[in-house]
């Protein structure tokens, strides 16, 4: 930093400046040098200027858990989107759904991991997102795992402990086996179930917290063995995840009584080789357990928080400062979803250019299809209906550009209208012009 020092001077060795140089040739030469500092400096510090001048662009991207998206509703396949997302965005909510892909997962500074019940909220502006550097993380595992499974995961905590140096403090075991039972509903279509003994869950977590001081929860639970025919359809890429809603219900529960980031990985035992797997299922088959991209994630996964003026102090993220949200075209009716909508509604009865600026655009995207038939007509929700994730991604990075998507495409900018109000009754009456005003 001392070259950037001002005064216009380029320091010694000792630290100061030293103006009269005994050499001419010399000075010269240093010249041209600070001249090129000085440009690059320039360069420099108005780009971060500029940047500065911008607030951060941030995008949430949901999709679903257990309604057999057909991207998302594997294992991790929505990942390369949100990378792609990533790369366009300042910053990216995402939930484990999008962002876990069992033994994958991919580091990405700029995605924050939020859990699906904390997602909701977040939404609903009742809580507020506290980006960190590391989390303590806990891991509980299910007394119903059998003991080779167990040392499974294990090894997995160790390995991400020593080849990754993930913050993982304690593990504990629950005092009861969990049971988790898993169906489709009928109705929906979607997949979900229930855990048996929820006080056992909740203990383990409460006296991980107290003891090892932990601040993030990792869930390993045991699942009842697939049975072969759904495993099949699974694995070849169709219907739906038959874990995932379940695994949505006991981080949901960690979550809702505990306040931290929590995230969940089924034990189960190996299936048998599969010559014909769908690359969208693949990366389920690649170990022993679903757990590293769980530790990863949890690792820095932000913090939530409850008081506003607290939140506002500390910096934490708003949901008023979501610029815009991507979904499946049918998935709309989700808690979330439904809350960034009615940011919107109540936003739009507010005049002001500061808060049109605040409203968050909805993209939905028609390529991925789910079990769910929550469209946004249905809801009256107005969103940006585009074919698939390019178009998304596209649409946004136009967005973040203050440029009308809509330019981008073939005659679709029309003659600009000329403005009118009616009133009440109906006449049509002229806006006073600029010098009334
Ligand atoms: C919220 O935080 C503020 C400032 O830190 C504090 O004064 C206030 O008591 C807190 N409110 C609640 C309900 O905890
Ligand atoms: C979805 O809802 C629309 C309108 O309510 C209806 O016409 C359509 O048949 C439904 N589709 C499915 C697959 O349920
Ligand atoms: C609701 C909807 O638009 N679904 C589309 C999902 O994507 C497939 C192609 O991948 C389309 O055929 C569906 O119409």
């Amino acid at each position: 930093m001392a070259l950037l020092s001002p005064g216009g001077r380029l320091p010694t060795l000792a630290g100061r400046s030293n103006p009269r140089r005994p050499c001419r040739s010399l000075a010269s030469c240093y010249g041209y040098w600070y001249m090129y500092v000085c440009t690059m400096t320039l360069v420099c510090v108005c780009g971060a200027l500029f940047l500065q001048f911008k607030r951060d662009y941030t995008s949430v991207m949901i999709v679903p858990t257990g309604v057999g998206a057909s991207i998302g509703g594997f294992a991790g396949d929505a990942l390369p989107v949100a990378r792609t997302l990533a790369s366009v965005v300042d910053c990216l909510i995402s939930h484990p759904n999008v962002l876990n892909a069992a033994m994958l997962y991919w580091p990405i500074p700029n995605i924050l991991y939020v859990e699906g019940y904390a997602l909701d909220r977040f939404a609903e502006g009742k809580w507020t997102l506290h980006p960190v550097h590391q989390n303590r993380v806990g891991l509980v595992l299910d007394s119903g795992i059998e003991e080779e499974l167990r040392i499974r995961q294990l090894q997995v905590a160790d390995a991400t402990r020593a080849s990754l140096g993930l913050p993982v403090v304690e593990y504990i075991v629950t005092d009861q086996p969990l049971q988790v039972e898993k169906w489709v509903d009928p109705k929906s279509g979607q997949s979900t179930g229930r855990i048996k003994h929820p006080d056992s869950l909740l203990r383990a977590v409460q006296k991980l917290r107290d003891r090892s001081m932990v601040n993030a929860i990792a869930v390993v639970a045991r699942f009842p063995d697939d049975d072969i025919k759904e495993m099949d359809d699974y694995r070849q890429g169709m219907g739906i995840d038959l874990l995932a809603g379940v695994e949505a219900i006991i981080s949901h529960l960690v979550v809702k009584n505990f306040g931290i980031p929590c995230a969940h990985a089924p034990a189960l035992m190996s299936p048998p080789l599969g010559k014909s797997l769908c690359p969208k299922s693949a990366a389920e088959e690649i170990g022993y357990t679903f757990l590293p991209c769980v530790l990863a994630g949890l690792s820095n996964a932000p913090q939530y928080m409850f008081n506003k003026s607290e939140s506002l102090e500390r910096g934490g993220i708003f949901a008023s400062q979501v610029d815009s949200v991507i979904l499946p075209v049918d998935a709309c009716g989700g808690d979330g979803a439904l809350a960034f909508a009615k940011i919107k509604r109540n936003k739009v009865k507010i005049y002001g250019t500061s808060s049109l600026d605040l409203m968050p655009l909805i993209v939905t995207v028609a390529e991925n299809e789910t079990v769910l038939n929550d469209t946004h007509d249905k809801l009256g929700i107005e969103t940006v209906k585009v074919s698939n994730y390019w178009e998304a991604i596209g649409v946004i990075a136009a967005h973040k550009a203050g440029v009308d998507p809509n330019s981008l495409r073939r005659n679709r900018i029309k003659n600009l209208r000329q403005a009118s109000v009616i009133p009440s009754n109906g006449y049509t009456v002229a806006v006073p012009d600029s010098s009334q005003i």
